[in-house]
């Protein structure tokens, strides 16, 4: 036996087979030392006459995941990749690919350079390349096209997604699926081709492409359909379709040239940015232990109750459910099980997980249930003498340690903590509406907050699949506080001569997923009205939410009442002239002065005003950093992905720029509105 240590490939020789192993924590992507190590390896490997069949696998916990996102910025250094992937393939021996994990990107790419490829059942495989504004750079749409053929390749690479290998198990992808022992098993496979005397390696790449029933066009308007705006699905459809016919070489060269240009692109900068914002938001600066949480206690059974037991149930956890009065708690338990039955009736769960997850449901009207709960959350209505006075009896019967959490929106956290015996305990747990479905979780730290329930709080969004993101306390916290200050400039835009079908039509073309009185008039006009109307509106502003008073007042609801910005017959959304009459009167009686208004303007206007907002949260120390503004805004209020969150947007056009139109639209409407911003708080 034969060892050489490299940095982060290491190879082995034994009984005739050389075996290539790839630690590169955490994921073992293909940073230049691995590209290096990788080459080395096989080359030295293929000159050993001792050795008949080559190996690549990888330690840790998956095979390669992909090329190093973290090189992407940086000018690309050699061996490139498409080199390697072809060095592999041209080895004279045998490469078997020995696949665990998540094989993706460039991972799978080297997986398909392999000659073959022997995998667990349970590991994925995929070209994720589009959700980070790129196609696969380094053969993957020659090599998986020729092996699967055009349709499911096009499917998988247009989509991103990654598939289990036991579903492609029909395919030409895998020469064997196992469920265990991959080590024994790749071993065993690599002596059978010895003993069988298949020493001479069939490549991908010598195939020819079967597209004789393949139907590009009915294809290609199906991956426009499902773009949205995104340019790489569109890319890769195109490179597919024009290198059907070409050699490898020319294929890959095609393919390397758009993978070049994608890279360069603002979508991929952007998607990204995506990225990275997201893992940083889950790292803290604090260092304290998460407490361990199994039993959690939910109070309030209503829709956003519901929705938060079903999220933990889905997880694993243990749910009591407390409501004020049995036919409530009915009720309660009723949505639940209704959550879950529309799981089953979309496919997503079966019968069996539905079962398992159900039998962790119990509910009661009395708190003393709650005893033993872990952690005890809250989502009841937005009062604060009601919550006050819920987590006073709370405490009166939970365990000392158990972990506190209000579902709050809006209300002021410390002034919950003030009337509680551990406000330390206390943390805000702000779940996003369908809490069963929507990514984004708001963990809220309060002045006390200790830094145990902190990183307990994180640490269950990640069990619950979300994507936590730690904020502090202010009115609507870090997203809806934005939120509120985009939906004041729609209505000032409105009251200013804008449409609201130009209003909506403008930021669901730039790429907002609902326009914004849409969803205005889903959500129920008079439900922020009510809010608002708490307190008296400002005088100074003008424009602050008065075109949806005029809405309520006149009786138009939102959908609810067939009448809102819109008007809804059988379900449909149609124009309403009227409401352009009402707030053209209402706009007359505030003398607010009329322009015509573009959709560049419009979108200005709201990206400004979130941009603005962004700032100030930074300078008041809202958020931990500025990307976590940008993940609350993909995750909880449909900002496009490919367009990376409105702070990154600031950063893209620049100082000059964003100060520029600051410093315009503050002396339009007044400091009130557009008070002052460094933009050295990016
Ligand atoms: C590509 O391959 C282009 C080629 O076609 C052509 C090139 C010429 N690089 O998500 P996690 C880090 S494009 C560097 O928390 P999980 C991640 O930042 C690439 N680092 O774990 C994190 O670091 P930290 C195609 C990477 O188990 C840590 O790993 N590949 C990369 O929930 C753990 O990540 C992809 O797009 C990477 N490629 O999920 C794969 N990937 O701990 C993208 C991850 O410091 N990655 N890291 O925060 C994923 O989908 C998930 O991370 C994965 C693991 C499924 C792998």
């Amino acid at each position: 036996m034969t060892t050489e240590n490299q940095a982060v490939v290491t190879i082995k020789i034994n009984n005739q087979i050389g075996s290539i192993s790839i630690n590169y924590a955490p994921v073992n992507a293909l940073s230049q030392a691995v590209r290096a190590g990788l080459i080395n390896a096989l080359v030295s490997l293929e000159d050993n006459d001792e050795v008949k069949v080559i190996i690549i696998g990888c330690e840790g916990r998956t095979f390669i995941a992909g090329a190093d996102i973290k090189e992407f910025g940086k000018p690309p250094s050699e061996p490139f990749l498409p080199d390697v992937v072809n060095r592999i393939e041209a080895c004279t021996k045998p490469v078997i690919a020995s696949m665990f994990g998540t094989s993706l990107g460039g991972g799978f790419e080297v997986a398909l350079a392999c000659h073959y490829r022997v995998s667990l059942n349970q590991a994925k495989v995929g070209l994720p390349e589009v959700n980070l504004g790129l196609i696969p750079g380094a053969g993957g749409t020659q090599r998986l096209m020729r092996i699967v053929g055009p349709e499911q390749a096009l499917e998988m690479i247009t989509s991103g997604k990654h598939v289990a290998a036991s579903k492609l198990a029909n395919s030409d992808l895998f020469d064997l699926l196992i469920d265990s022992d991959l080590e024994q098993h790749t071993t065993a496979f690599a002596e059978g081709l010895m003993a069988k005397g298949e020493l001479r390696p069939a490549r991908v790449g010598d195939r020819t492409i079967n597209t004789s029933n393949f139907d590009w066009s009915t294809a290609k308007s199906l991956v426009a359909k499902k773009a949205k705006g995104k340019q790489a699905p569109l890319v890769a459809f195109d490179v597919l379709e024009k290198t059907q016919q070409l050699s490898i070489k020319d294929g890959m060269a095609y393919e390397r040239e758009q993978f070049l240009i994608l890279r360069d692109s603002q979508q991929s900068a952007a998607l990204r940015h995506a990225f990275a914002a997201e893992k940083q938001a889950a790292k803290l600066s604090i260092e304290a232990t998460a407490t361990n949480v199994e039993f959690v206690g939910i109070i309030g059974g209503g829709n956003m109750g519901s929705g938060i037991a079903t999220a933990f149930l889905s997880s694993g956890f243990k749910v009591q459910l407390i409501e004020q009065t049995a036919d409530a708690l009915s009720a309660g338990l009723e949505r639940i099980e209704n959550n879950f039955m529309n799981n089953l009736k979309r496919g997503r769960m079966s019968q069996q997980q539905v079962d398992k997850y159900l039998a962790n449901l119990t509910g009661d009207t009395d708190y003393q249930t709650l005893a033993e709960c872990d952690l005890i959350l809250e989502a009841v209505f937005e009062n604060i003498d009601v919550k006050k006075e819920l987590f006073n009896k709370v405490e009166q019967v939970c365990k000392p340690e158990a972990v506190l959490a209000t579902n709050t929106s809006y209300l002021d956290i410390n002034d919950i903590a003030k009337t509680m015996k551990r406000p330390e305990q206390l943390v805000g747990l702000h779940f996003f509406s369908p809490a069963n479905i929507m990514k984004l979780l708001e963990v809220v730290k309060a002045d006390q907050t200790s830094d145990a329930a902190i990183a307990t709080a994180m640490a269950l969004g990640k069990k619950l699949r979300k994507i936590s993101v730690l904020v502090g306390v202010c009115f609507g916290f870090a997203g809806n506080r934005m939120y509120t200050r985009y939906g004041r400039e729609i209505q000032q835009m409105l009251l200013e001569g804008a449409t609201v079908e130009q209003i909506d039509n403008a930021l669901t073309d730039w790429g907002m997923a609902m326009g914004p009185l849409a969803v205005q008039d889903l959500s129920g006009i008079d439900i922020g009205h009510n809010a608002r109307s708490a307190q008296p509106f400002p005088e100074h502003d003008k424009g602050y939410f008065r075109a949806a008073a005029t809405m309520v007042n006149a009786g138009r609801l939102g959908r609810k009442t067939n009448a809102g910005f819109y008007q809804y017959s059988d379900g449909k959304k149609e124009s309403a002239p009227q409401v352009e009459s009402l707030l053209r009167e209402k706009a007359n009686e505030l003398a607010i002065k009329q322009q015509t208004f573009t959709d560049e303007m419009i979108v200005h206007r709201a990206l400004f005003a979130l941009i603005a907002e962004g700032l100030a949260l930074l300078k008041a120390g809202i958020v931990q950093r500025t990307s976590d503004i940008d993940v609350i805004w993909l995750h909880g209020y449909g900002f496009p992905r490919y367009k990376g969150g409105p702070m990154f947007q600031a950063k893209q056009m620049g100082e000059q720029i964003v100060v520029g139109k600051l410093t315009e639209l503050r002396a339009e409407f007044g400091e009130d509105i557009w008070p002052e911003y460094t933009f050295g708080e990016l």
